[in-house]
Protein backbone atom coordinates (compact mmCIF):
# COMPACT_ATOMS: atom_id res chain seq x y z
CA UNK A 1 0.00 0.00 0.00
CA UNK A 2 1.70 3.12 -1.14
CA UNK A 3 1.92 5.76 1.81
CA UNK A 4 0.76 9.68 0.42
CA UNK A 5 2.48 12.86 1.80
CA UNK A 6 0.13 15.80 0.52
CA UNK A 7 1.47 19.27 0.90
CA UNK A 8 -0.63 22.00 1.17
CA UNK A 9 0.55 25.34 0.97
CA UNK A 10 -0.78 28.36 2.67
CA UNK A 11 -3.41 29.50 -0.24
CA UNK A 12 -4.74 26.24 -0.77
CA UNK A 13 -6.75 25.62 2.26
CA UNK A 14 -9.54 24.08 0.78
CA UNK A 15 -11.48 21.16 1.94
CA UNK A 16 -12.22 20.09 -1.78
CA UNK A 17 -9.03 20.57 -2.84
CA UNK A 18 -7.64 18.27 -5.50
CA UNK A 19 -5.15 16.45 -3.74
CA UNK A 20 -7.29 15.47 -0.80
CA UNK A 21 -10.22 13.70 -3.08
CA UNK A 22 -10.11 10.19 -3.32
CA UNK A 23 -7.66 9.20 -1.31
CA UNK A 24 -8.65 7.49 1.99
CA UNK A 25 -7.78 9.89 4.86
CA UNK A 26 -5.87 6.21 6.31
CA UNK A 27 -3.64 6.03 3.66
CA UNK A 28 -2.42 9.45 3.66
CA UNK A 29 -0.21 12.20 6.10
CA UNK A 30 -1.09 15.92 4.94
CA UNK A 31 1.50 18.21 5.63
CA UNK A 32 1.09 22.37 6.41
CA UNK A 33 4.36 24.15 6.86
CA UNK A 34 5.26 27.40 8.53
CA UNK A 35 8.61 28.70 6.48
CA UNK A 36 11.01 31.43 6.77
CA UNK A 37 11.35 31.77 2.99
CA UNK A 38 7.43 32.26 2.58
CA UNK A 39 7.42 35.12 5.13
CA UNK A 40 10.61 36.43 3.87
CA UNK A 41 10.74 36.34 0.28
CA UNK A 42 9.05 39.33 0.65
CA UNK A 43 8.65 41.00 3.95
CA UNK A 44 4.63 41.06 4.40
CA UNK A 45 2.20 42.90 6.15
CA UNK A 46 1.59 41.57 9.29
CA UNK A 47 -1.76 41.35 8.59
CA UNK A 48 -0.93 38.81 5.78
CA UNK A 49 1.13 36.63 7.80
CA UNK A 50 -1.21 36.81 10.82
CA UNK A 51 -3.94 35.50 8.43
CA UNK A 52 -2.39 32.70 6.64
CA UNK A 53 -0.50 31.29 9.82
CA UNK A 54 -4.03 31.38 11.87
CA UNK A 55 -5.79 30.27 9.13
CA UNK A 56 -3.35 27.07 8.10
CA UNK A 57 -3.78 25.90 12.35
CA UNK A 58 -7.41 26.52 11.54
CA UNK A 59 -7.44 24.47 8.92
CA UNK A 60 -5.00 21.46 9.92
CA UNK A 61 -7.72 21.41 13.45
CA UNK A 62 -10.68 20.91 10.93
CA UNK A 63 -8.60 18.62 9.04
CA UNK A 64 -7.62 16.60 12.11
CA UNK A 65 -11.53 16.71 12.95
CA UNK A 66 -12.18 14.98 9.89
CA UNK A 67 -10.02 12.14 9.68
CA UNK A 68 -7.10 13.18 8.22
CA UNK A 69 -3.46 12.84 10.21
CA UNK A 70 -2.07 15.95 10.09
CA UNK A 71 1.50 16.94 10.45
CA UNK A 72 2.06 20.46 11.27
CA UNK A 73 5.05 22.17 11.59
CA UNK A 74 5.52 25.47 13.18
CA UNK A 75 7.91 28.65 12.38
CA UNK A 76 9.38 27.98 15.55
CA UNK A 77 9.46 24.33 15.59
CA UNK A 78 12.90 23.02 16.38
CA UNK A 79 15.01 21.99 13.09
CA UNK A 80 12.27 23.55 10.99
CA UNK A 81 14.37 23.87 8.01
CA UNK A 82 12.74 27.57 6.53
CA UNK A 83 11.75 26.36 2.69
CA UNK A 84 8.70 24.09 1.65
CA UNK A 85 11.85 21.45 -0.09
CA UNK A 86 13.57 21.11 3.38
CA UNK A 87 9.87 20.44 5.48
CA UNK A 88 8.64 17.79 2.35
CA UNK A 89 12.31 16.32 2.97
CA UNK A 90 12.25 15.68 6.59
CA UNK A 91 8.26 14.97 6.49
CA UNK A 92 9.27 12.34 3.81
CA UNK A 93 11.81 10.81 6.18
CA UNK A 94 9.35 11.27 9.58
CA UNK A 95 6.97 9.21 7.57
CA UNK A 96 8.37 6.93 5.50
CA UNK A 97 6.10 8.24 3.00
CA UNK A 98 6.76 6.53 -0.93
CA UNK A 99 5.02 9.17 -2.98
CA UNK A 100 4.06 12.99 -2.92
CA UNK A 101 0.66 14.09 -4.29
CA UNK A 102 0.44 18.31 -4.18
CA UNK A 103 -1.69 20.90 -6.07
CA UNK A 104 0.18 23.00 -8.44
CA UNK A 105 1.50 26.61 -6.97
CA UNK A 106 -0.02 29.62 -7.51
CA UNK A 107 3.06 31.01 -8.29
CA UNK A 108 5.91 30.54 -10.29
CA UNK A 109 8.70 30.46 -8.20
CA UNK A 110 6.85 28.06 -5.65
CA UNK A 111 6.00 26.41 -8.76
CA UNK A 112 10.10 25.99 -9.74
CA UNK A 113 10.49 24.16 -6.52
CA UNK A 114 7.52 21.25 -6.29
CA UNK A 115 8.53 20.58 -9.96
CA UNK A 116 12.33 19.65 -8.59
CA UNK A 117 10.73 17.31 -6.02
CA UNK A 118 10.92 14.35 -8.06
CA UNK A 119 14.61 14.48 -8.57
CA UNK A 120 15.26 15.98 -5.62
CA UNK A 121 13.78 13.37 -3.62
CA UNK A 122 13.03 9.87 -5.96
CA UNK A 123 9.93 9.39 -5.88
CA UNK A 124 6.82 9.86 -7.79
CA UNK A 125 4.76 13.28 -7.55
CA UNK A 126 2.04 14.06 -8.98
CA UNK A 127 1.69 17.68 -9.32
CA UNK A 128 -2.43 18.34 -9.62
CA UNK A 129 -3.76 21.17 -11.85
CA UNK A 130 -6.03 24.01 -9.26
CA UNK A 131 -9.38 23.37 -10.63
CA UNK A 132 -10.50 25.99 -7.74
CA UNK A 133 -10.51 28.80 -10.85
CA UNK A 134 -13.24 28.59 -12.82
CA UNK A 135 -11.55 28.26 -16.03
CA UNK A 136 -8.44 25.33 -16.54
CA UNK A 137 -5.32 26.83 -17.58
CA UNK A 138 -5.20 24.85 -21.05
CA UNK A 139 -8.45 26.30 -21.91
CA UNK A 140 -7.34 30.03 -21.03
CA UNK A 141 -4.78 28.95 -23.35
CA UNK A 142 -6.40 27.73 -25.84
CA UNK A 143 -8.86 30.81 -25.48
CA UNK A 144 -5.87 33.33 -25.63
CA UNK A 145 -4.48 31.53 -28.45
CA UNK A 146 -1.58 33.51 -30.18
CA UNK A 147 -3.08 36.74 -29.91
CA UNK A 148 -1.04 39.74 -28.84
CA UNK A 149 -3.71 41.59 -26.63
CA UNK A 150 -5.95 38.92 -25.28
CA UNK A 151 -9.79 40.98 -24.59
CA UNK A 152 -10.67 40.66 -21.41
CA UNK A 153 -13.99 41.75 -22.27
CA UNK A 154 -14.69 38.64 -24.49
CA UNK A 155 -12.68 35.82 -22.23
CA UNK A 156 -15.38 37.09 -19.78
CA UNK A 157 -18.40 36.40 -22.05
CA UNK A 158 -16.75 32.99 -22.31
CA UNK A 159 -17.03 32.29 -18.96
CA UNK A 160 -20.68 33.55 -18.61
CA UNK A 161 -21.50 31.34 -21.16
CA UNK A 162 -19.54 28.71 -19.40
CA UNK A 163 -20.89 28.89 -15.84
CA UNK A 164 -24.39 30.09 -17.11
CA UNK A 165 -24.62 33.05 -14.82
CA UNK A 166 -26.29 35.84 -15.33
CA UNK A 167 -27.59 33.88 -18.84
CA UNK A 168 -31.07 33.36 -19.92
CA UNK A 169 -32.43 30.39 -21.45
CA UNK A 170 -32.29 31.42 -24.66
CA UNK A 171 -28.56 32.09 -24.08
CA UNK A 172 -28.86 35.82 -24.07
CA UNK A 173 -27.28 37.35 -21.63
CA UNK A 174 -29.71 38.64 -18.77
CA UNK A 175 -31.02 42.17 -19.32
CA UNK A 176 -29.58 42.07 -22.72
CA UNK A 177 -26.50 42.93 -22.29
CA UNK A 178 -23.10 41.41 -21.06
CA UNK A 179 -21.60 44.46 -19.78
CA UNK A 180 -23.50 47.55 -17.62
CA UNK A 181 -20.44 49.28 -16.64
CA UNK A 182 -21.46 52.83 -17.90
CA UNK A 183 -23.90 52.90 -14.63
CA UNK A 184 -21.14 51.92 -12.67
CA UNK A 185 -19.15 55.72 -12.89
CA UNK A 186 -20.79 57.97 -9.79
CA UNK A 187 -18.41 59.69 -8.10
CA UNK A 188 -18.46 59.91 -4.57
CA UNK A 189 -22.07 59.78 -2.33
CA UNK A 190 -23.37 62.90 -0.42
CA UNK A 191 -24.75 60.74 1.74
CA UNK A 192 -24.60 57.11 2.90
CA UNK A 193 -24.79 54.40 5.09
CA UNK A 194 -21.40 52.18 5.21
CA UNK A 195 -21.84 49.09 6.50
CA UNK A 196 -17.83 48.22 7.24
CA UNK A 197 -17.25 44.53 7.43
CA UNK A 198 -18.25 43.30 10.70
CA UNK A 199 -15.70 42.59 12.71
CA UNK A 200 -14.32 38.80 14.06
CA UNK A 201 -12.98 38.27 17.98
CA UNK A 202 -9.78 36.90 17.64
CA UNK A 203 -10.14 33.29 19.42
CA UNK A 204 -6.80 31.48 21.25
CA UNK A 205 -5.44 30.03 17.48
CA UNK A 206 -5.21 33.91 15.98
CA UNK A 207 -4.21 35.17 19.35
CA UNK A 208 -1.00 33.09 19.60
CA UNK A 209 -0.25 33.81 15.69
CA UNK A 210 -0.61 37.69 16.67
CA UNK A 211 2.13 37.21 19.68
CA UNK A 212 4.00 34.86 16.95
CA UNK A 213 4.00 37.94 14.20
CA UNK A 214 4.64 40.92 16.76
CA UNK A 215 7.54 38.76 18.03
CA UNK A 216 9.21 38.02 14.85
CA UNK A 217 7.64 40.75 12.25
CA UNK A 218 7.24 43.68 13.78
CA UNK A 219 9.58 45.79 11.94
CA UNK A 220 7.43 45.04 8.19
CA UNK A 221 5.17 47.68 7.12
CA UNK A 222 2.04 47.78 8.61
CA UNK A 223 0.40 46.69 12.37
CA UNK A 224 -0.90 43.89 13.90
CA UNK A 225 -3.72 46.09 15.49
CA UNK A 226 -6.78 46.17 13.92
CA UNK A 227 -6.36 42.92 12.76
CA UNK A 228 -9.76 41.45 10.98
CA UNK A 229 -9.44 39.34 8.21
CA UNK A 230 -11.33 35.61 8.00
CA UNK A 231 -9.49 32.92 8.87
CA UNK A 232 -11.70 29.69 8.62
CA UNK A 233 -14.39 29.11 6.04
CA UNK A 234 -17.13 29.63 8.26
CA UNK A 235 -15.65 33.02 9.09
CA UNK A 236 -15.46 33.91 5.78
CA UNK A 237 -19.03 32.43 4.66
CA UNK A 238 -20.26 35.19 7.39
CA UNK A 239 -18.22 37.77 5.68
CA UNK A 240 -19.55 36.98 2.30
CA UNK A 241 -23.14 37.03 3.83
CA UNK A 242 -23.06 39.95 5.09
CA UNK A 243 -21.28 42.09 1.89
CA UNK A 244 -24.73 40.49 -0.05
CA UNK A 245 -26.99 42.08 2.45
CA UNK A 246 -25.58 45.50 3.24
CA UNK A 247 -23.20 46.33 -0.02
CA UNK A 248 -24.09 44.73 -2.87
CA UNK A 249 -27.12 47.01 -3.65
CA UNK A 250 -24.93 49.50 -4.28
CA UNK A 251 -21.53 48.04 -5.43
CA UNK A 252 -21.71 48.66 -8.89
CA UNK A 253 -22.79 52.23 -8.44
CA UNK A 254 -19.94 53.33 -6.14
CA UNK A 255 -17.25 50.68 -7.32
CA UNK A 256 -14.83 53.69 -8.05
CA UNK A 257 -15.50 56.14 -5.65
CA UNK A 258 -13.09 57.29 -2.79
CA UNK A 259 -13.92 59.28 0.76
CA UNK A 260 -11.34 60.13 2.76
CA UNK A 261 -11.80 57.71 5.93
CA UNK A 262 -14.12 55.44 4.19
CA UNK A 263 -11.95 52.26 3.69
CA UNK A 264 -14.08 50.05 2.48
CA UNK A 265 -16.91 52.09 0.79
CA UNK A 266 -19.40 49.26 -0.83
CA UNK A 267 -16.55 46.42 -1.64
CA UNK A 268 -16.54 42.90 -0.70
CA UNK A 269 -13.30 42.11 0.99
CA UNK A 270 -13.28 38.84 0.11
CA UNK A 271 -10.65 38.94 -2.18
CA UNK A 272 -8.16 37.38 0.89
CA UNK A 273 -10.68 34.44 1.55
CA UNK A 274 -10.89 33.83 -2.45
CA UNK A 275 -6.91 33.77 -2.82
CA UNK A 276 -6.03 31.42 -0.17
CA UNK A 277 -8.79 29.00 -0.36
CA UNK A 278 -11.59 29.87 2.06
CA UNK A 279 -14.11 30.87 -0.90
CA UNK A 280 -15.07 29.39 -3.76
CA UNK A 281 -15.75 31.89 -6.50
CA UNK A 282 -18.47 30.14 -8.38
CA UNK A 283 -20.05 30.25 -5.32
CA UNK A 284 -19.67 33.82 -4.37
CA UNK A 285 -20.86 34.57 -8.17
CA UNK A 286 -24.24 32.60 -7.68
CA UNK A 287 -24.81 34.15 -4.24
CA UNK A 288 -24.42 37.61 -6.59
CA UNK A 289 -26.89 36.05 -9.23
CA UNK A 290 -29.32 35.00 -6.55
CA UNK A 291 -29.52 38.38 -4.90
CA UNK A 292 -30.19 39.75 -8.15
CA UNK A 293 -33.38 37.77 -8.92
CA UNK A 294 -34.50 37.93 -5.58
CA UNK A 295 -34.87 41.53 -6.38
CA UNK A 296 -32.23 42.75 -3.39
CA UNK A 297 -29.40 44.18 -5.99
CA UNK A 298 -29.98 45.42 -9.34
CA UNK A 299 -28.55 43.90 -12.24
CA UNK A 300 -25.29 46.73 -12.46
CA UNK A 301 -24.23 45.72 -9.63
CA UNK A 302 -24.61 41.27 -10.02
CA UNK A 303 -23.18 42.00 -13.24
CA UNK A 304 -20.05 44.22 -12.19
CA UNK A 305 -19.36 41.99 -9.23
CA UNK A 306 -19.58 39.07 -11.07
CA UNK A 307 -17.58 40.26 -14.13
CA UNK A 308 -14.90 40.54 -11.25
CA UNK A 309 -14.94 37.37 -10.19
CA UNK A 310 -15.04 35.09 -13.24
CA UNK A 311 -13.71 38.02 -15.65
CA UNK A 312 -10.80 40.05 -14.30
CA UNK A 313 -9.86 37.67 -11.58
CA UNK A 314 -9.79 34.26 -13.99
CA UNK A 315 -8.60 36.43 -16.58
CA UNK A 316 -5.46 37.78 -14.65
CA UNK A 317 -4.57 34.39 -13.12
CA UNK A 318 -4.52 32.90 -16.96
CA UNK A 319 -2.00 35.44 -18.34
CA UNK A 320 0.30 35.64 -15.52
CA UNK A 321 0.91 31.59 -16.48
CA UNK A 322 1.16 33.00 -20.17
CA UNK A 323 3.56 35.51 -19.49
CA UNK A 324 5.34 34.63 -16.85
CA UNK A 325 8.62 34.59 -16.79
CA UNK A 326 9.03 37.45 -19.07
CA UNK A 327 6.00 39.03 -17.13
CA UNK A 328 8.52 39.35 -14.37
CA UNK A 329 11.15 41.09 -15.86
CA UNK A 330 9.08 43.32 -17.68
CA UNK A 331 10.18 47.36 -18.02
CA UNK A 332 8.58 48.47 -21.58
CA UNK A 333 8.49 52.71 -21.07
CA UNK A 334 12.08 51.59 -19.34
CA UNK A 335 11.29 53.59 -15.97
CA UNK A 336 13.75 53.21 -13.38
CA UNK A 337 13.65 56.00 -10.61
CA UNK A 338 13.37 54.89 -7.30
CA UNK A 339 10.02 54.49 -5.21
CA UNK A 340 9.38 57.32 -3.01
CA UNK A 341 9.59 57.05 0.56
CA UNK A 342 5.93 58.09 0.94
CA UNK A 343 4.85 54.86 0.00
CA UNK A 344 5.99 53.36 3.26
CA UNK A 345 5.73 56.62 5.64
CA UNK A 346 2.00 58.07 3.79
CA UNK A 347 4.01 61.45 4.68
CA UNK A 348 3.09 63.67 1.35
CA UNK A 349 1.08 66.60 1.20
CA UNK A 350 -0.73 65.31 -1.76
CA UNK A 351 -4.08 63.75 0.13
CA UNK A 352 -5.41 61.68 -2.24
CA UNK A 353 -1.50 59.69 -1.92
CA UNK A 354 -1.39 59.54 2.17
CA UNK A 355 -4.83 58.40 2.53
CA UNK A 356 -4.66 55.51 0.24
CA UNK A 357 -1.24 54.81 2.17
CA UNK A 358 -3.14 54.94 5.25
CA UNK A 359 -5.54 52.80 4.58
CA UNK A 360 -2.82 49.94 3.27
CA UNK A 361 -1.45 50.57 6.65
CA UNK A 362 -4.10 50.12 8.75
CA UNK A 363 -6.09 47.03 7.44
CA UNK A 364 -3.44 45.87 4.33
CA UNK A 365 -6.28 46.83 1.98
CA UNK A 366 -7.41 49.16 -0.24
CA UNK A 367 -9.57 49.26 -3.04
CA UNK A 368 -9.13 48.46 -6.84
CA UNK A 369 -9.23 52.26 -7.81
CA UNK A 370 -7.34 53.25 -4.82
CA UNK A 371 -4.66 50.71 -6.03
CA UNK A 372 -5.12 51.58 -9.61
CA UNK A 373 -5.97 55.49 -10.13
CA UNK A 374 -3.69 56.94 -7.28
CA UNK A 375 -1.10 54.29 -5.85
CA UNK A 376 0.00 52.82 -9.32
CA UNK A 377 -0.98 55.98 -11.65
CA UNK A 378 1.84 58.33 -9.63
CA UNK A 379 3.66 55.72 -9.71
CA UNK A 380 3.18 55.34 -13.50
CA UNK A 381 3.12 59.14 -13.89
CA UNK A 382 6.42 59.54 -12.18
CA UNK A 383 8.39 56.97 -14.04
CA UNK A 384 9.18 54.79 -10.82
CA UNK A 385 10.59 51.24 -12.06
CA UNK A 386 8.04 49.18 -12.28
CA UNK A 387 9.21 45.83 -10.46
CA UNK A 388 10.06 48.38 -7.17
CA UNK A 389 6.73 49.20 -7.31
CA UNK A 390 5.14 45.27 -7.94
CA UNK A 391 7.50 44.87 -5.34
CA UNK A 392 5.27 47.06 -3.13
CA UNK A 393 2.20 46.06 -4.06
CA UNK A 394 3.37 42.23 -2.97
CA UNK A 395 4.36 43.50 0.69
CA UNK A 396 1.47 45.67 1.54
CA UNK A 397 -1.39 43.39 0.41
CA UNK A 398 -2.63 40.87 2.61
CA UNK A 399 -4.50 39.28 -1.11
CA UNK A 400 -1.51 39.46 -2.72
CA UNK A 401 0.46 36.78 -4.52
CA UNK A 402 2.43 37.10 -7.57
CA UNK A 403 -0.83 35.56 -9.97
CA UNK A 404 -2.75 38.54 -9.12
CA UNK A 405 -0.44 41.17 -8.35
CA UNK A 406 2.17 40.87 -11.55
CA UNK A 407 -0.62 41.27 -14.52
CA UNK A 408 -3.00 44.11 -11.99
CA UNK A 409 0.66 45.90 -11.32
CA UNK A 410 3.32 45.06 -13.63
CA UNK A 411 0.51 44.47 -16.86
CA UNK A 412 -2.35 46.67 -15.93
CA UNK A 413 -1.13 49.45 -13.51
CA UNK A 414 2.48 50.18 -14.95
CA UNK A 415 1.84 49.34 -18.60
CA UNK A 416 5.35 47.59 -18.89
CA UNK A 417 4.27 44.51 -20.47
CA UNK A 418 4.29 47.11 -23.58
CA UNK A 419 0.25 47.06 -23.54
CA UNK A 420 -0.51 43.10 -23.45
CA UNK A 421 -2.89 42.86 -20.70
CA UNK A 422 -4.45 46.69 -20.64
CA UNK A 423 -4.66 48.27 -24.39
CA UNK A 424 -3.62 51.48 -22.98
CA UNK A 425 -2.21 52.93 -19.78
CA UNK A 426 -4.04 54.13 -17.24
CA UNK A 427 -2.63 57.23 -16.55
CA UNK A 428 -4.57 60.61 -15.50
CA UNK A 429 -4.16 63.66 -14.13
CA UNK A 430 -5.63 64.88 -11.12
CA UNK A 431 -9.57 65.81 -12.85
CA UNK A 432 -10.07 62.39 -12.78
CA UNK A 433 -9.33 61.65 -8.87
CA UNK A 434 -11.00 64.72 -8.02
CA UNK A 435 -14.35 63.42 -10.04
CA UNK A 436 -13.93 60.17 -8.08
CA UNK A 437 -13.51 60.90 -5.09
CA UNK A 438 -13.32 63.84 -2.03
CA UNK A 439 -9.62 63.99 -1.65
CA UNK A 440 -8.71 67.11 -3.56
CA UNK A 441 -11.14 69.04 -1.91
CA UNK A 442 -9.14 68.13 1.42
CA UNK A 443 -5.81 68.42 -0.58
CA UNK A 444 -3.16 71.58 -0.31
CA UNK A 445 -2.51 71.19 -3.69
CA UNK A 446 -5.32 72.66 -6.66
CA UNK A 447 -6.42 69.86 -8.59
CA UNK A 448 -7.47 72.91 -11.32
CA UNK A 449 -3.99 74.43 -11.75
CA UNK A 450 -1.21 72.95 -13.86
CA UNK A 451 1.74 75.12 -13.57
CA UNK A 452 2.79 77.02 -10.43
CA UNK A 453 3.07 77.09 -7.09
CA UNK A 454 0.59 74.54 -5.58
CA UNK A 455 -0.43 72.91 -8.45
CA UNK A 456 -1.30 69.34 -8.39
CA UNK A 457 1.40 66.98 -9.19
CA UNK A 458 -0.43 64.81 -10.90
CA UNK A 459 -1.20 67.09 -13.58
CA UNK A 460 2.13 68.30 -14.31
CA UNK A 461 3.22 64.58 -14.32
CA UNK A 462 0.32 63.81 -16.66
CA UNK A 463 1.63 66.16 -19.32
CA UNK A 464 5.24 64.92 -18.68
CA UNK A 465 4.40 61.44 -18.87
CA UNK A 466 2.99 61.47 -22.17
CA UNK A 467 5.74 63.65 -23.66
CA UNK A 468 7.97 61.36 -22.69
CA UNK A 469 6.39 58.24 -23.98
CA UNK A 470 4.67 59.47 -26.83
CA UNK A 471 7.16 57.11 -28.71
CA UNK A 472 5.53 54.12 -27.02
CA UNK A 473 1.75 54.93 -26.47
CA UNK A 474 2.00 56.23 -29.69
CA UNK A 475 -2.15 57.17 -30.38
CA UNK A 476 -3.34 56.05 -26.80
CA UNK A 477 -2.90 60.03 -26.66
CA UNK A 478 -4.88 61.65 -23.47
CA UNK A 479 -5.38 58.78 -21.78
CA UNK A 480 -8.17 59.05 -19.08
CA UNK A 481 -8.13 62.37 -18.07
P1 LIG B 1 -14.20 44.02 -4.73
O1 LIG B 1 -13.96 45.34 -5.32
O2 LIG B 1 -15.37 43.87 -3.87
O3 LIG B 1 -14.27 42.96 -5.95
C1 LIG B 1 -14.72 41.63 -5.76
C2 LIG B 1 -13.65 40.63 -6.13
O4 LIG B 1 -13.32 40.72 -7.50
C3 LIG B 1 -12.34 40.77 -5.40
O5 LIG B 1 -12.38 40.18 -4.12
C4 LIG B 1 -11.37 40.06 -6.34
O6 LIG B 1 -11.32 38.68 -6.06
C5 LIG B 1 -11.98 40.25 -7.70
N1 LIG B 1 -11.25 41.28 -8.48
C6 LIG B 1 -11.64 42.53 -8.73
N2 LIG B 1 -10.75 43.14 -9.55
C7 LIG B 1 -9.78 42.24 -9.79
C8 LIG B 1 -8.58 42.28 -10.54
N3 LIG B 1 -8.21 43.36 -11.24
N4 LIG B 1 -7.80 41.19 -10.54
C9 LIG B 1 -8.16 40.08 -9.85
N5 LIG B 1 -9.29 39.99 -9.12
C10 LIG B 1 -10.09 41.06 -9.10
N6 LIG B 1 -6.31 41.63 -6.17
C11 LIG B 1 -5.84 40.62 -5.44
O7 LIG B 1 -6.58 39.72 -5.07
N7 LIG B 1 -4.51 40.57 -5.09
C12 LIG B 1 -3.63 41.54 -5.47
O8 LIG B 1 -2.45 41.47 -5.15
C13 LIG B 1 -4.13 42.62 -6.25
N8 LIG B 1 -3.30 43.63 -6.63
C14 LIG B 1 -3.79 44.65 -7.38
C15 LIG B 1 -2.94 45.68 -7.79
C16 LIG B 1 -3.40 46.71 -8.58
C17 LIG B 1 -2.48 47.79 -9.06
C18 LIG B 1 -4.76 46.74 -8.95
C19 LIG B 1 -5.28 47.83 -9.80
C20 LIG B 1 -5.63 45.75 -8.53
C21 LIG B 1 -5.16 44.70 -7.75
N9 LIG B 1 -6.02 43.67 -7.31
C22 LIG B 1 -5.51 42.64 -6.58
C23 LIG B 1 -7.45 43.66 -7.70
C24 LIG B 1 -8.39 44.38 -6.71
O9 LIG B 1 -7.88 45.64 -6.39
C25 LIG B 1 -8.61 43.56 -5.46
O10 LIG B 1 -8.97 42.23 -5.79
C26 LIG B 1 -9.73 44.15 -4.62
O11 LIG B 1 -9.42 45.48 -4.28
C27 LIG B 1 -9.97 43.30 -3.39
O12 LIG B 1 -10.93 43.89 -2.57
P2 LIG B 1 -12.45 43.39 -2.49
O13 LIG B 1 -12.51 41.96 -2.12
O14 LIG B 1 -13.14 44.37 -1.60
O15 LIG B 1 -12.87 43.53 -3.99
C1 LIG C 1 2.07 34.10 2.25
C2 LIG C 1 2.54 32.92 3.00
C3 LIG C 1 3.30 33.09 4.15
C4 LIG C 1 3.57 34.43 4.71
N1 LIG C 1 3.77 32.03 4.83
C5 LIG C 1 3.49 30.78 4.40
C6 LIG C 1 3.99 29.65 5.08
O1 LIG C 1 4.75 29.74 6.03
N2 LIG C 1 3.61 28.43 4.63
C7 LIG C 1 2.81 28.27 3.56
O2 LIG C 1 2.46 27.13 3.23
N3 LIG C 1 2.37 29.33 2.87
C8 LIG C 1 2.70 30.57 3.26
N4 LIG C 1 2.26 31.64 2.57
C9 LIG C 1 1.50 31.41 1.33
C10 LIG C 1 2.45 30.97 0.20
O3 LIG C 1 3.35 32.04 -0.07
C11 LIG C 1 1.68 30.55 -1.03
O4 LIG C 1 1.04 29.36 -0.74
C12 LIG C 1 2.55 30.39 -2.23
O5 LIG C 1 3.03 31.61 -2.63
C13 LIG C 1 1.78 29.81 -3.39
O6 LIG C 1 2.62 29.63 -4.49
FE1 LIG D 1 -4.16 64.28 -5.23
FE2 LIG D 1 -3.82 66.48 -6.73
FE3 LIG D 1 -6.18 65.94 -5.68
FE4 LIG D 1 -4.17 66.71 -4.11
S1 LIG D 1 -5.14 67.94 -5.68
S2 LIG D 1 -5.62 65.05 -3.72
S3 LIG D 1 -2.44 65.73 -5.14
S4 LIG D 1 -5.11 64.72 -7.19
Amino acid sequence: MTKLLIPVLGDQLTHGLASLRDVDPKDAIVLLMEVVEETRYVRHHPHKIILIFSAMRHFAAELRKAGWTVDYVELEDEGNSGSFTGEVGRALERHRADAIRVVEAGEWRVQQALAGWETEFGIPVDILPDDRFVCPLPDFFAWAGKSQHPVMEYFYREMRRRTGLLIEPDGKPTGGEWNYDRFNREGPPDKATFADPEPFRADTITKEVIALVERRFSKHFGRTEGFNLPVTAKQAEARLDEFIARRLPLFGTYQDAMLVGEDWLFHAAISTSLNCGLLDPLEVCRRAEAAYRAGHAPLNAAEGFIRQIIGWREYMRGMYWREMPKLGRANALGAHRPLPEFYWTGETDMRCLSECVRNTHDHAYAHHIQRLMVLGNFALLAGIDPHQVSDWFLVVYADAYEWVEHPNVIGMSQWADGGTIATKPYAASGAYIDRMSDYCRNCVYDVKKKVGPRSCPFNSLYWDFLARNEDKIGSNHRLRN
